[in-house]
């Protein structure tokens, strides 16, 4: 289903090229060639749910380094329709954005609206959260509006279960999201497009291994790892990783959905893991807060008043290279968009150049240095 006919030969859309395992660890290099280019990996992807990776622009993206960006199928079939993006020539032409995209399915925001769902067999029946008209996904609508769509990499549609949970409860969503996979793969037509499966069991051993056995026997051209980061200790999250991600085909993308901290990325990259995504590091960009080699910093805090050093010493950013913690916080102060376009910058530049580091580090074989090096500076939140 994802495939296309090049002269009468038949290539996938999306294809992973195995450069390198690690010999320390299990991390891995790779390039992933999609339709619109190829992206080394390991990766991280901003986040774009609304058509547009918040404060930046297409051209400022592509100046820092982002290769491939996800949005939501959620937003987007809300907000402006996806039968409006597909009249404009899909979602790369709308919102002028030439490299690979991925979307997520709605697998999780529309988990995320508590009351205003239900669960059933057939699919989830949603109340907006805009405006309350009522809505139905099934994996068959969610595979229509990712066609239209058009991004390079489509997610199947799944049940991302929060934490904690029982384990009757895990199995039952673990088991609908397989029955989903099947149903999105049968719906899936699109030639020049990916779908990508996604493996779900909340913290229950038992149940990741059926999961990821069950959706590897369909063959998928790359797996995602759900259901994490929802609230459980890191950890946790560490374990579920360490018996899960070896499950899954050595020669296709791993990804590892919503987490996108720089300690949770380079704990997953050791793990196996090729692709990340989060909103953090531009959400926390927006209200004042942002990565250094040293953690996070609060640029509001009365301490940088006078403070005319960059945010952080070691970043060669456009914000660094140009602006004072001083001037970025009056900017905050008196509510200039000036501010959140510059931690923006900062904050997916920090990211960006952490993922060229860990990948060099890979190739020479010293990414367990890389790592106690980073953790001699970086302070993590929670552990
Ligand atoms: N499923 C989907 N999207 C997601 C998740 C998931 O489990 C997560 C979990 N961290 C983030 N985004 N479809
Ligand atoms: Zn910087």
């Amino acid at each position: 289903c994802s495939s296309s006919n090049l002269g009468g030969k038949l290539l996938p859309a999306v294809t992973f090229e195995l450069l390198k395992e690690s010999t320390e660890s299990k991390a891995r290099l790779g390039k992933l060639h999609t339709p619109h280019g190829t992206v080394d990996t390991p990766v991280f992807m901003p986040v774009g749910t609304q058509a547009t990776v918040k404060a930046m622009s297409p051209r400022e993206l592509e100046e820092i380094g982002a290769r491939i960006i996800l949005s939501n199928t959620y937003h987007l079939y809300l907000r402006p329709g996806h039968t409006l993006i597909q009249e404009a020539g899909g979602l790369h032409k709308f919102m002028a954005w030439s490299g690979p995209i991925l979307t997520d399915s709605g697998g999780f925001q529309v988990f995320s609206l508590g009351d205003l769902r239900k669960i059933t067999e057939e699919g989830v029946e949603f109340r907006s959260h805009i405006d309350g008209s009522k809505h139905l996904f099934t994996p068959e609508k969610v595979m229509e509006i990712e066609m239209a769509l058009g991004p390079d990499i489509a997610m199947v549609f799944d049940e991302c279960v929060s934490y904690p949970t029982t384990y009757e409860y895990a199995k039952e969503a673990m088991e609908r999201t397989t029955r989903w996979a099947e149903r999105c793969l049968k719906a899936h037509h699109k030639e020049d497009q990916a779908l990508f499966a996604i493996v779900q069991g909340s913290s229950f051993r038992e149940l990741r291994e059926k999961s990821a056995r069950d959706l590897v026997s369909l063959d998928f051209p790359g797996y995602a790892v759900g259901g994490l980061s929802v609230g459980e200790p890191k950890p946790l999250m560490y374990e579920v990783l360490d018996y899960t991600v070896p499950l899954l085909p050595l020669h296709k993308p791993r990804y590892l959905m919503g987490v996108g901290s720089p300690d949770c990325v380079i704990e997953g990259v050791l793990r196996g893991i090729d692709m990340f995504d989060c909103v953090l590091p531009t959400r926390i960009a927006r209200n004042g807060t942002v990565f250094t080699k040293l953690g996070k910093l609060v640029i509001r805090n009365a301490k940088y008043k006078n403070d005319f050093t960059p945010l952080d010493h070691h970043c060669d950013c456009y914000t660094c290279r140009t602006f004072t913690r001083a001037y970025i916080r009056h900017l905050f102060n008196v509510n200039e968009i000036l501010g959140l376009r510059l931690t923006t910058i900062h904050n997916l530049h920090f990211l960006l150049e952490l993922m060229r580091n860990i990948r060099k580090a890979i190739a020479a074989d010293s990414l367990s240095e890389f790592r106690e090096e980073f953790y001699r500076y970086y302070e993590p939140e929670q552990f």
